[in-house]
């Protein structure tokens, strides 16, 4: 069974990513760009991530290292509302909790409100 954890050490490089793209974009365009991820990953029908629309979609954000008990992990360490499918705000909690460094960083600079923007 796959961890949480065991994901961490394989998106190294992914997770470092994000705090140094807010110091370029700012908060507002990280959030857009978090967003534009989301809908990159999500099966246009339903306006969710789903396991299909993760696999078919996840090279587009440097994932194609993941296996499919890692998709399915993804999947249901972000799935809140029990689902089976990742919405928009599952997906940007799902990606703060994967990047240790951003969490630390938001919790710094973002309060609550500003993740209930996403939440459109
Ligand atoms: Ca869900």
């Amino acid at each position: 069974m796959q961890t949480l954890d065991n994901i961490h050490h394989n998106l190294v490089d992914f997770e470092d990513y994000f705090p140094s793209m807010i110091t370029r974009m700012g908060n507002e365009g990280f959030i857009w760009e978090l967003c534009n991820g989301f809908r990159l990953l999500m099966d246009v029908e339903k306006g969710l991530i789903t396991f299909e629309s993760l696999k078919r979609n996840c090279v587009l954000l440097g994932l194609h290292d993941l296996r499919d008990d890692e998709l399915v992990c993804m999947l249901m360490e972000g799935d809140l509302d029990g689902d089976g499918a990742l919405n928009q705000m599952e997906f940007c909690i799902l990606m703060f909790r994967l990047s240790p460094g951003l969490m630390d960083y938001g919790s710094k600079q973002w309060g609550v409100d500003e993740l209930e923007v996403m939440n459109v």
